[in-house]
């Protein structure tokens, strides 16, 4: 009886483990939502380059821009337009105001606020995309 409670218990603890395992794998492939700026969204005055050096985003994670929409919108350029805040000819355009924006490969991408002179005020931010 002892006996067979013990190895009750210890193909438990086996179970228990394999479970925590598949969480864990399950975790690191799952996409997730990148809230862009944190709390303060996508705004004037914050810096990006903060954000984006302590934010990890994966492959097909979704970038949430949130903003006023009479205010601001989203633009993603080359980085030759992000670098001058070129705002003419960028690859999409996105103002809804809680813009998902997901890359699936793995790169640098680059965003801006392509309203007023707001880019050139810092409204700007480089996304690095890596597993
Ligand atoms: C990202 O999504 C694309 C298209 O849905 C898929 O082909 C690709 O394998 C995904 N990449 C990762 C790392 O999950
Ligand atoms: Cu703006």
């Amino acid at each position: 009886m002892g006996t067979t409670k013990s190895q009750g218990s210890s193909s438990a603890v086996r179970t228990s483990a394999f479970l925590l395992c598949v969480l864990i794998l399950a975790q690191h492939a799952a996409a997730a939502t990148v809230n862009v700026g944190g709390n303060s969204g996508w705004t004037l005055g914050l810096n990006y380059k903060n954000w984006a050096s302590s934010t990890k985003v994966r492959p097909n994670d979704s970038l949430f821009f949130k903003y006023d929409a009479r205010l601001h919108n989203v633009m993603v350029v080359s980085k030759s337009d992000y670098d001058n805040c070129k705002t003419t000819s960028p690859w999409s355009k996105h103002q809804s105001g809680k813009d998902m924006i997901k890359f699936t490969k793995a790169g640098t991408y680059y965003l801006i606020c392509g309203v007023g002179t707001h880019c050139k005020a810092g409204m700007k931010v480089a996304v690095t995309v890596r597993f």
